[in-house]
């Protein structure tokens, strides 16, 4: 493999080592992404770097953080970071949490420029970089993911001019003046051209991207794909990302499933279910949902009694004030629509607050009838893909602010901010006929089949110069005793 030899950079590691009462476990953090990019590096033979975040990470690796994994089969390296309780406080919940991730989703007022933050993201992205630079090899390849490394490009890069560097963004590149209110901008403009690929998930976030570096850097030569800076070139590109979608697909067929998914169903008891699972999480627009929900059962009062919306809240991020703020105002709307239209035999919102196993997610998603997947802002939404995956017959209302609905346009697709918008949305998602719905379903899956998790990571690492075919040598999750791989269909807890 020589020079496709990969050096991964992410937040979270793909095997964690915890203690408890009956010794160490090696735990794999399930999520389709941990799932998709662990037979890569196994192929590759590279290394992952990654915060080690277990309670026993430290005493199962070797001098400097290393460990050979997986553990029963060692094929690649997994270098571990430590972090001070301080250090993931200002540089993850800090900077990537209350300043990235709130402008990125344009929640300007949702975030708290805090130098000490900026100073704790220099400083761990310092400590980063300079763990990748000892792993590559000449001539190597990093690959990094996600927000919380914007400025290792840039450091790397000064140090090891000739290795090879992408970054994929996970949530949306804002327009050029949200951006700009970031007081360390340019900075962060910056580290990211150290890269010589960047990946977003659309092309409206490509746009953006490059909006702003001509902004920021009048010197700079900016094209519709690229960025030209001192000689060096960066290319922004969209990629998509998909689910695991014949995963996904085998479990919807599976009878053991389906039958669970009918006895729940039948326990409710109701003639229809909406259904909707996310992060507890401002962009979400879980509050404007339930909004909606209710001026549908003002506006339609035959259908009192006879329809319950699930919401599966996952808990997230509780450690910073806005999301606690935001519990508390969803949990205040649920307690008073359902005061309002309650009835002894019928619960209008069945509100759960908890990560729910992954067995019981998929009996959700085929037992509703509706998925409401209506997020104020969202970078891609890979639930809207897995509900479509699952049921045959299901509809999809889906906001317009979700990168999945660029490609999903045959959902029904809504403005989330307007609630007499989704109230129609949901009546008419609740009278469509099987013809119609079966119509829908079809078309959907074509997008979700035909870009899914395998063709994203292929068309990246093509784009990237590297022709693997990762659908081939992904056929099965190989597992080890005490160290197993998740199905890769389980994407799990959502990074909190
Ligand atoms: C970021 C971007 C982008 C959620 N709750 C439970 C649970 N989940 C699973 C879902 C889904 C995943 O977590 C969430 O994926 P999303 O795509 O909706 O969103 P984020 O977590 O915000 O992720 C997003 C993504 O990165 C990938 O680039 O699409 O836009 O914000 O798979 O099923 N799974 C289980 N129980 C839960 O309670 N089992």
């Amino acid at each position: 493999m020589g020079s496709n030899r990969i050096v991964l950079m992410s937040n979270r590691e793909p095997y964690v080592h915890e203690r408890s009462k009956r010794g160490i476990k090696c735990r794999v953090p399930a999520g389709g992404l941990v799932a998709a990019l662990d037979p890569v590096m196994r192929m590759t033979g590279g290394t992952w770097i990654a915060w080690g975040s277990g309670s026993a990470d430290m005493e199962t690796s070797g001098p400097e953080g290393r460990i050979q994994v997986p553990v029963e089969d060692p094929r690649y390296t997994l270098r571990r970071i430590w972090l001070t309780t301080k250090e993931v406080a200002d540089y993850y919940y800090g900077f990537s949490n209350r300043v990235i991730w709130p402008v990125c989703h344009m929640f300007q007022e949702n975030a708290l420029f805090e130098k000490e933050y900026w100073e704790t993201y220099k400083k761990v992205n310092a400590k980063f970089a300079a763990a990748a630079v000892e792993e590559l090899e000449h001539d190597g390849r990093l690959w990094i993911q996600d927000i919380h490394y914007c400025l290792v490009p840039r450091l790397v890069r000064e140090e090891r001019p000739e290795v090879s560097i992408a970054l994929f963004w996970h949530v949306p590149f804002p327009a050029v003046e949200t951006f700009a209110c970031i007081p360390w901008r340019k900075e962060l403009i910056m580290g990211l051209l150290g890269c010589d690929l960047i990946g977003f998930h659309s092309s409206a976030y490509v746009n953006n991207f490059l909006s702003t570096v001509k902004r920021e850097l009048p010197e700079a030569v900016v094209t519709s794909s690229a960025v030209e800076l001192n000689g060096r070139v960066t290319r922004a590109k969209s990629f998509p990302l998909g689910i695991d979608y014949e995963a996904y697909s085998s479990r919807g067929r599976d009878e053991r499933l389906r039958k669970r998914a009918a006895r729940m169903r039948k326990r409710m008891d109701i003639p229809h279910v909406i259904f909707a699972v996310d992060r507890l999480d401002y962009t979400k627009g879980i509050l404007n949902r339930f909004l909606a929900f209710e001026r549908f059962l003002e506006s339609n009062p035959k259908f009192v009694g006879k329809v319950s919306f699930i919401q599966v809240a996952s808990p997230t991020r509780e450690v910073i004030s806005e999301y606690r703020e935001m519990k508390r105002q969803v949990e205040e709307t649920v307690g008073r629509v359902n005061g309002r239209f309650q009835q002894p035999n019928w619960t209008p919102i069945i509100y759960m607050n908890r990560f729910v196993p992954q067995e019981e997610l998929m009996a959700y998603y085929i037992m509703a009838d509706v998925a409401m997947i209506t997020p104020v802002i969202d970078g891609m939404n890979l639930v809207a893909k897995e509900y479509i995956t699952l049921n045959d017959q299901g509809v999809l209302i889906l906001s317009e602010f979700a990168g999945a609905s660029e490609e999903m346009n045959a959902a029904l697709i809504v403005n989330p901010y307007d609630v007499e918008m989704s109230a129609r949305a949901i009546l008419k998602a609740l009278t469509m006929t099987t013809e119609e719905r079966e119509r829908n379903v079809h078309a959907l899956r074509k997008v979700v089949k035909e870009h899914d998790l395998y063709w994203w990571l292929d068309t990246f690492l093509s784009e990237w110069g590297i022709e693997l075919s990762s659908r081939d040598w992904n056929k099965g999750p190989p597992s080890g005793p005490s160290c197993p791989l998740p199905q890769r269909a389980l994407v799990g807890p959502p990074p909190s």
